[in-house]
């Protein structure tokens, strides 16, 4: 992905990573073996093991390969959530391509997303001997699934608050960056405190990341981002820049509160308001908000290239327009 092409290090280590993605996919049904090697080559931008391996840097790992089965493990687990995510969001595109669901259908997506979180746990189970890892691993898997499960309880519902959204937020995405960010600290064996650090970091950019892509589902054209626009309120999850946007008129979109999906009309309707009581601008500040805060605990990390890849990524990702 274009995002590490400055940092060759960092690329090799994510080639290796791929290497060992590809080596533990295999299954013999044809349809998913199929399926998967295109979806790991699709260019996703490999965040994840990414920041596992940039943390690992501030301390030294008991072995390559066990680092790169670990980070690998950390991909799968992101892929599984995705392929099921667009099953749940009944979403045609990933990535530039058809979704696996739109291709093969919900039963062949379902599998495909199973298969993977055994083969997350697999890898998991190889790379760290301490079975704490695979709790610590399982409860987080929990949290990413009740973030989920919360979002879907709310949607529809125009009386959401920031405060509830920001939950799901931390559960569907930050936690998985949180997990990637404090494993590769602990996996080099890096003090608590640097774990701590990990963790907050991890927190922070998994924050940004998502209240971004939440923004760009309104701001981005579908050729930007490689998925479909507008997906969000279409399945009626009510992200940040509409609920700062009914912050200031509630009574406005009143429209909005439905049990079922929603109408062209509706979407047009509601996207002039977002735009009236400048929904997006304010969900910049948040995200702007939440990266300051990242890039500044970065900054108390050991002075070592690694630190700066993490800052210069993040700095980037509150750029990016998919
Ligand atoms: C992405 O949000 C959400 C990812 C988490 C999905 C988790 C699921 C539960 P988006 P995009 C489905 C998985 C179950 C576990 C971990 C046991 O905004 O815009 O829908 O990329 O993402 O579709
Ligand atoms: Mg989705
Ligand atoms: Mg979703
Ligand atoms: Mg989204």
């Amino acid at each position: 992905h274009p995002l590490w092409a400055q940092y060759p290090d960092i690329q090799k280590e994510l080639e290796q990573t791929q290497k060992t993605i590809q080596h533990a996919i295999k299954i013999r049904n044809q349809d998913i073996q199929t399926v998967l090697s295109q979806f790991f080559e699709s260019g996703g931008k490999l965040l994840r093991p990414a920041f596992f391996i940039l943390f690992t840097e501030f301390g030294t790992v008991p072995s390559q390969k066990r680092k790169h089965e670990y980070a690998a493990a950390l991909e799968i687990l992101h892929a599984a959530t995705l392929i099921h995510d667009d099953v749940i969001d009944d979403s045609p595109l990933r990535r530039d391509m058809p979704s696996i669901q739109a291709l093969y259908g919900k039963d062949i997506a379902v599998y495909t997303g199973d298969f993977l979180f055994t083969v997350y746990f697999q890898l998991l189970a190889s790379a760290v001997q301490e079975i704490d890892t695979l709790d610590f691993n399982a409860k987080n898997m929990r949290k990413i699934l009740v973030g989920e499960l919360d979002q879907m309880h709310l949607k529809h519902n125009i009386d959401i608050t920031v405060k509830q959204y920001l939950r799901h937020v931390k559960g569907k995405t930050a936690q998985l960056f949180q997990l990637s960010c404090v494993e590769g600290a602990r996996f080099a064996g890096c003090t608590k405190r640097q774990q701590l650090l990990a963790l907050r970091i991890g927190y922070n950019i998994g924050m940004g990341f998502q209240i971004l892509d939440d923004i760009l589902d309104y701001t981005a054209t579908e050729s930007e981002l490689k998925k479909p626009v507008l997906e969000d309120l279409k399945n009626g999850h009510y992200t940040l820049p509409l609920i700062l946007a009914m912050n200031r008129n509630r009574q406005a979109f009143a429209f909005l509160e439905k049990g079922t999906d929603l109408t062209d009309d509706d979407i047009q309707q509601a996207v002039t308001l977002i735009q009236r009581y400048q929904g997006v601008e304010q969900a910049i500040v948040l995200a702007e908000r939440y990266t300051e805060t990242a890039l500044k605990e970065i900054k108390k990390l050991p002075d070592i290239p690694a630190r700066h890849i993490l800052y210069d990524v993040t700095a980037t990702l509150l750029k990016r327009r998919d």
